[in-house]
Protein backbone atom coordinates (compact mmCIF):
# COMPACT_ATOMS: atom_id res chain seq x y z
CA UNK A 1 0.00 0.00 0.00
CA UNK A 2 1.36 3.36 -1.06
CA UNK A 3 -0.47 5.68 1.65
CA UNK A 4 -1.95 6.04 5.20
CA UNK A 5 -3.42 8.79 5.90
CA UNK A 6 -3.69 9.16 9.61
CA UNK A 7 -6.24 11.86 11.25
CA UNK A 8 -6.53 12.55 14.88
CA UNK A 9 -9.58 14.41 15.30
CA UNK A 10 -11.97 15.46 18.07
CA UNK A 11 -15.26 16.55 18.15
CA UNK A 12 -15.02 16.86 13.83
CA UNK A 13 -18.52 16.11 13.00
CA UNK A 14 -19.11 18.62 10.30
CA UNK A 15 -15.82 18.21 8.71
CA UNK A 16 -15.22 13.99 8.22
CA UNK A 17 -17.41 13.31 5.40
CA UNK A 18 -16.18 16.35 3.21
CA UNK A 19 -12.76 15.58 4.34
CA UNK A 20 -12.77 11.82 3.07
CA UNK A 21 -14.54 12.96 0.20
CA UNK A 22 -11.70 15.44 -0.84
CA UNK A 23 -9.20 13.17 -0.14
CA UNK A 24 -10.56 10.44 -1.99
CA UNK A 25 -10.67 12.49 -5.61
CA UNK A 26 -7.35 13.12 -5.20
CA UNK A 27 -6.14 9.75 -4.31
CA UNK A 28 -8.19 8.04 -7.12
CA UNK A 29 -6.27 11.19 -9.38
CA UNK A 30 -2.83 9.80 -8.70
CA UNK A 31 -3.93 6.13 -8.12
CA UNK A 32 -2.11 5.89 -4.91
CA UNK A 33 -3.12 2.71 -3.21
CA UNK A 34 -4.39 4.16 0.49
CA UNK A 35 -5.91 3.66 3.56
CA UNK A 36 -7.09 6.41 5.95
CA UNK A 37 -7.13 5.48 9.64
CA UNK A 38 -9.66 8.32 11.96
CA UNK A 39 -8.41 8.16 15.20
CA UNK A 40 -11.28 9.09 17.24
CA UNK A 41 -10.23 10.73 20.15
CA UNK A 42 -13.33 10.46 22.86
CA UNK A 43 -15.46 12.80 20.81
CA UNK A 44 -18.55 13.69 22.52
CA UNK A 45 -20.71 14.63 19.30
CA UNK A 46 -21.44 12.56 16.16
CA UNK A 47 -18.34 12.22 15.06
CA UNK A 48 -17.97 8.39 15.65
CA UNK A 49 -21.06 7.44 13.75
CA UNK A 50 -19.86 9.39 11.02
CA UNK A 51 -16.76 7.22 10.79
CA UNK A 52 -18.80 4.15 11.08
CA UNK A 53 -21.11 4.85 8.45
CA UNK A 54 -17.92 6.05 6.43
CA UNK A 55 -16.09 2.73 6.63
CA UNK A 56 -19.19 0.54 5.84
CA UNK A 57 -19.45 2.57 2.39
CA UNK A 58 -15.31 2.80 1.74
CA UNK A 59 -13.16 -0.46 2.71
CA UNK A 60 -10.27 2.32 2.76
CA UNK A 61 -11.52 4.17 5.86
CA UNK A 62 -10.44 2.61 9.20
CA UNK A 63 -11.61 4.05 12.47
CA UNK A 64 -10.19 3.73 15.82
CA UNK A 65 -12.28 5.05 19.52
CA UNK A 66 -10.70 5.80 22.15
CA UNK A 67 -12.57 5.12 25.56
CA UNK A 68 -12.50 9.01 26.77
CA UNK A 69 -10.18 12.09 25.77
CA UNK A 70 -6.08 11.03 25.82
CA UNK A 71 -5.04 13.61 23.71
CA UNK A 72 -3.68 13.71 20.32
CA UNK A 73 -0.28 12.29 20.91
CA UNK A 74 -1.84 9.26 21.92
CA UNK A 75 -4.64 9.21 19.13
CA UNK A 76 -1.25 9.51 16.78
CA UNK A 77 0.30 6.61 18.75
CA UNK A 78 -2.33 4.11 18.28
CA UNK A 79 -3.24 5.33 14.27
CA UNK A 80 1.07 4.90 13.81
CA UNK A 81 0.24 1.71 14.99
CA UNK A 82 -2.02 0.38 12.97
CA UNK A 83 -0.63 2.14 9.68
CA UNK A 84 0.46 -0.67 6.54
CA UNK A 85 1.28 2.24 4.02
CA UNK A 86 5.00 2.62 3.05
CA UNK A 87 4.92 6.28 3.34
CA UNK A 88 2.19 7.67 6.25
CA UNK A 89 0.93 11.16 5.98
CA UNK A 90 -0.96 12.77 8.95
CA UNK A 91 -3.42 15.97 8.84
CA UNK A 92 -5.94 17.85 11.17
CA UNK A 93 -9.64 16.74 10.40
CA UNK A 94 -10.56 20.28 10.66
CA UNK A 95 -10.43 21.05 6.63
CA UNK A 96 -7.81 23.36 7.66
CA UNK A 97 -4.99 21.04 5.86
CA UNK A 98 -5.81 20.69 2.29
CA UNK A 99 -5.06 17.21 0.62
CA UNK A 100 -4.28 18.39 -2.70
CA UNK A 101 -0.58 18.48 -0.35
CA UNK A 102 -0.73 15.00 -0.44
CA UNK A 103 1.29 13.95 -3.90
CA UNK A 104 3.89 16.38 -3.35
CA UNK A 105 4.07 15.26 0.48
CA UNK A 106 4.64 11.44 -1.15
CA UNK A 107 6.89 12.42 -3.57
CA UNK A 108 9.38 14.09 -1.51
CA UNK A 109 9.49 10.96 0.90
CA UNK A 110 9.12 7.97 -1.87
CA UNK A 111 11.14 9.39 -4.26
CA UNK A 112 13.53 11.92 -3.21
CA UNK A 113 14.05 9.42 -0.17
CA UNK A 114 13.86 11.78 2.77
CA UNK A 115 12.49 10.38 6.17
CA UNK A 116 10.31 13.27 7.45
CA UNK A 117 8.94 16.45 5.53
CA UNK A 118 6.89 18.86 7.77
CA UNK A 119 4.35 21.17 6.50
CA UNK A 120 4.94 24.87 6.79
CA UNK A 121 1.84 26.96 6.87
CA UNK A 122 3.88 30.26 5.90
CA UNK A 123 0.49 31.66 4.85
CA UNK A 124 -1.90 31.21 8.52
CA UNK A 125 -5.55 31.88 8.29
CA UNK A 126 -5.63 31.61 12.17
CA UNK A 127 -5.99 34.57 14.94
CA UNK A 128 -2.99 36.60 15.06
CA UNK A 129 -2.31 37.28 18.87
CA UNK A 130 -3.90 33.95 20.02
CA UNK A 131 -1.62 31.86 17.57
CA UNK A 132 0.36 33.63 14.75
CA UNK A 133 2.59 35.23 17.21
CA UNK A 134 2.96 32.72 20.34
CA UNK A 135 3.59 30.12 17.28
CA UNK A 136 6.72 32.08 16.27
CA UNK A 137 8.31 32.44 19.75
CA UNK A 138 7.38 28.80 19.84
CA UNK A 139 9.19 27.31 16.59
CA UNK A 140 12.26 30.04 17.32
CA UNK A 141 12.58 27.77 20.66
CA UNK A 142 12.35 24.87 19.50
CA UNK A 143 15.13 25.35 16.60
CA UNK A 144 17.15 26.96 18.61
CA UNK A 145 17.40 23.95 21.19
CA UNK A 146 16.93 20.86 18.59
CA UNK A 147 18.87 22.20 15.84
CA UNK A 148 16.27 21.47 13.47
CA UNK A 149 15.84 24.38 10.93
CA UNK A 150 12.22 24.32 10.72
CA UNK A 151 9.48 26.92 10.45
CA UNK A 152 6.68 24.83 11.81
CA UNK A 153 7.12 22.09 14.01
CA UNK A 154 3.32 21.63 14.84
CA UNK A 155 2.10 21.67 11.86
CA UNK A 156 -0.22 18.69 11.29
CA UNK A 157 0.46 18.04 8.13
CA UNK A 158 3.33 15.63 7.63
CA UNK A 159 4.55 12.63 5.80
CA UNK A 160 6.68 9.87 7.18
CA UNK A 161 8.89 7.26 6.01
CA UNK A 162 7.01 3.96 7.52
CA UNK A 163 10.21 3.16 9.39
CA UNK A 164 10.01 6.48 11.08
CA UNK A 165 6.80 5.92 12.84
CA UNK A 166 8.01 2.28 13.70
CA UNK A 167 10.99 4.28 15.65
CA UNK A 168 9.11 6.96 17.34
CA UNK A 169 7.26 6.61 20.46
CA UNK A 170 4.82 9.80 20.44
CA UNK A 171 4.00 9.78 24.27
CA UNK A 172 2.52 12.85 26.38
CA UNK A 173 1.86 16.14 24.27
CA UNK A 174 4.79 15.29 22.28
CA UNK A 175 2.95 15.31 18.72
CA UNK A 176 4.36 19.24 18.77
CA UNK A 177 7.78 17.52 18.74
CA UNK A 178 7.67 14.83 16.31
CA UNK A 179 10.70 15.74 13.70
CA UNK A 180 12.84 16.46 17.29
CA UNK A 181 11.40 12.77 17.82
CA UNK A 182 13.23 11.35 14.49
CA UNK A 183 15.85 13.35 14.85
CA UNK A 184 16.68 12.14 18.62
CA UNK A 185 16.19 8.54 17.12
CA UNK A 186 18.69 8.77 14.07
CA UNK A 187 16.67 10.23 11.37
CA UNK A 188 18.33 12.75 9.42
CA UNK A 189 16.79 13.40 6.14
CA UNK A 190 14.36 16.11 7.45
CA UNK A 191 12.64 18.89 5.51
CA UNK A 192 9.72 20.91 4.85
CA UNK A 193 7.36 21.75 2.37
CA UNK A 194 5.49 25.16 2.45
CA UNK A 195 1.83 24.09 2.48
CA UNK A 196 -2.05 25.73 1.83
CA UNK A 197 -3.58 26.74 5.02
CA UNK A 198 -7.67 27.50 5.30
CA UNK A 199 -9.44 28.98 8.32
CA UNK A 200 -11.13 27.00 9.74
CA UNK A 201 -14.71 26.22 8.22
CA UNK A 202 -16.83 24.57 11.10
CA UNK A 203 -16.31 24.09 14.71
CA UNK A 204 -13.94 25.49 16.79
CA UNK A 205 -9.99 25.23 17.72
CA UNK A 206 -9.76 22.51 20.44
CA UNK A 207 -6.44 24.02 21.75
CA UNK A 208 -6.78 26.55 24.41
CA UNK A 209 -3.97 28.94 25.81
CA UNK A 210 -2.79 26.16 27.89
CA UNK A 211 -0.71 24.88 24.77
CA UNK A 212 2.35 26.95 24.83
CA UNK A 213 2.47 26.79 28.90
CA UNK A 214 2.55 22.74 28.12
CA UNK A 215 4.96 23.60 24.95
CA UNK A 216 7.53 25.40 26.35
CA UNK A 217 7.51 23.02 29.15
CA UNK A 218 7.94 19.67 27.07
CA UNK A 219 10.56 21.72 24.52
CA UNK A 220 12.62 21.61 28.03
CA UNK A 221 12.21 17.99 28.73
CA UNK A 222 12.47 17.15 25.09
CA UNK A 223 16.02 19.41 25.13
CA UNK A 224 17.08 17.55 28.03
CA UNK A 225 16.05 14.21 27.24
CA UNK A 226 18.09 14.16 23.86
CA UNK A 227 21.11 16.06 25.50
CA UNK A 228 21.45 14.01 28.77
CA UNK A 229 18.69 11.45 28.75
CA UNK A 230 21.67 8.54 28.08
CA UNK A 231 23.81 10.31 30.38
CA UNK A 232 22.50 11.79 33.24
CA UNK A 233 25.72 11.61 35.39
CA UNK A 234 27.26 14.22 32.92
CA UNK A 235 25.00 16.86 33.70
CA UNK A 236 24.05 16.15 37.24
CA UNK A 237 27.25 14.26 38.70
CA UNK A 238 29.09 17.52 36.68
CA UNK A 239 26.58 19.70 38.62
CA UNK A 240 26.70 18.37 41.98
CA UNK A 241 30.44 17.79 42.07
CA UNK A 242 31.19 21.62 41.92
CA UNK A 243 28.57 22.42 44.16
CA UNK A 244 29.94 20.07 46.94
CA UNK A 245 33.55 20.99 45.80
CA UNK A 246 32.56 24.90 46.40
CA UNK A 247 30.57 23.90 49.97
CA UNK A 248 33.71 22.10 51.14
CA UNK A 249 36.39 24.71 50.44
CA UNK A 250 34.27 27.44 52.28
CA UNK A 251 34.14 24.91 55.11
CA UNK A 252 37.31 24.45 55.02
CA UNK A 253 38.37 28.06 55.21
CA UNK A 254 35.80 28.61 57.88
CA UNK A 255 37.12 25.72 59.91
CA UNK A 256 41.11 26.91 60.00
CA UNK A 257 39.90 30.21 60.14
CA UNK A 258 38.04 29.29 63.16
CA UNK A 259 40.39 27.00 64.91
CA UNK A 260 44.04 28.67 63.83
CA UNK A 261 43.51 32.31 63.02
CA UNK A 262 40.58 34.34 64.01
CA UNK A 263 39.69 32.36 67.00
CA UNK A 264 37.92 34.44 69.20
CA UNK A 265 36.15 35.82 66.73
CA UNK A 266 32.07 35.74 65.24
CA UNK A 267 30.42 32.13 65.75
CA UNK A 268 30.51 30.21 62.46
CA UNK A 269 26.52 30.30 62.45
CA UNK A 270 26.64 34.29 62.11
CA UNK A 271 28.78 34.16 59.39
CA UNK A 272 27.24 34.02 55.46
CA UNK A 273 30.23 31.28 54.37
CA UNK A 274 28.59 28.99 56.56
CA UNK A 275 25.11 28.75 54.98
CA UNK A 276 26.61 29.03 51.13
CA UNK A 277 28.90 25.84 52.34
CA UNK A 278 26.10 23.93 54.34
CA UNK A 279 23.27 24.81 51.29
CA UNK A 280 25.57 24.23 48.20
CA UNK A 281 27.02 20.62 49.81
CA UNK A 282 23.63 19.52 50.81
CA UNK A 283 22.41 20.90 47.16
CA UNK A 284 25.08 19.24 45.49
CA UNK A 285 25.52 15.74 47.09
CA UNK A 286 21.62 15.57 45.72
CA UNK A 287 22.39 16.48 42.21
CA UNK A 288 24.98 13.66 42.29
CA UNK A 289 22.58 11.39 43.68
CA UNK A 290 20.11 11.87 41.01
CA UNK A 291 22.30 11.48 38.23
CA UNK A 292 23.56 8.37 40.02
CA UNK A 293 19.48 7.22 40.21
CA UNK A 294 19.33 8.01 36.79
CA UNK A 295 22.38 6.20 35.85
CA UNK A 296 20.58 2.80 37.43
CA UNK A 297 17.02 3.20 36.13
CA UNK A 298 18.94 3.43 32.58
CA UNK A 299 20.52 0.44 33.32
CA UNK A 300 17.26 -1.63 34.55
CA UNK A 301 15.82 -0.45 31.02
CA UNK A 302 15.10 -2.91 28.60
CA UNK A 303 17.81 -2.93 25.90
CA UNK A 304 15.74 -2.13 22.81
CA UNK A 305 15.14 1.43 24.54
CA UNK A 306 18.01 2.01 24.66
CA UNK A 307 18.93 2.30 21.00
CA UNK A 308 17.55 1.45 17.50
CA UNK A 309 18.87 -1.04 14.68
CA UNK A 310 19.19 0.25 11.51
CA UNK A 311 19.81 -3.23 9.72
CA UNK A 312 20.46 -6.98 10.57
CA UNK A 313 22.42 -9.04 8.03
CA UNK A 314 22.28 -13.17 8.27
CA UNK A 315 20.52 -13.25 11.65
N1 LIG B 1 -6.89 12.97 19.00
C1 LIG B 1 -7.11 14.25 19.33
N2 LIG B 1 -7.19 15.13 18.36
C2 LIG B 1 -7.42 16.41 18.70
C3 LIG B 1 -7.54 16.83 20.05
N3 LIG B 1 -7.74 18.16 20.05
C4 LIG B 1 -7.74 18.54 18.76
N4 LIG B 1 -7.56 17.48 17.95
C5 LIG B 1 -7.51 17.46 16.50
O1 LIG B 1 -6.29 18.06 16.09
C6 LIG B 1 -6.49 18.81 14.90
C7 LIG B 1 -6.09 20.24 15.11
O2 LIG B 1 -6.87 20.81 16.14
P1 LIG B 1 -7.38 22.29 16.09
O3 LIG B 1 -8.34 22.43 17.22
O4 LIG B 1 -7.87 22.64 14.73
O5 LIG B 1 -6.05 23.06 16.42
P2 LIG B 1 -5.49 24.33 15.65
O6 LIG B 1 -5.67 24.11 14.19
O7 LIG B 1 -4.06 24.39 16.06
O8 LIG B 1 -6.32 25.44 16.17
C8 LIG B 1 -7.96 18.63 14.56
O9 LIG B 1 -8.06 17.55 13.64
C9 LIG B 1 -8.60 18.26 15.86
O10 LIG B 1 -9.76 17.49 15.70
C10 LIG B 1 -7.44 15.83 21.06
O11 LIG B 1 -7.53 16.08 22.26
N5 LIG B 1 -7.22 14.56 20.64
MG1 LIG C 1 -7.22 23.63 13.14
Amino acid sequence: MDISVVIPLLNEEESLNELYDWIAIVMRSNHFSYEVILVDDGSTDNSWKIIESLSKEHQEVKGIRFLKNFGKSQALHAGFAEARGNVVITMDADLQDSPEEIPGLYKMVAQDGLDLVSGWKKKRYDSVLAKNLPSKLFNWAARKTSGLKLHDFNCGLKAYRKDVIRSIDVHGEMHRYIPVLAKNQGFSKIDEKVVQHQARKYGHTKFGASRFVNGFLDLITIWFISRFGKRPMHLFGLAGTLMFVVGFLFALYLGIDKLFIQTGGRLITQRPEFYIALTTMILGTQFFLAGFLGEIILRTKRGGERYKISEKINL
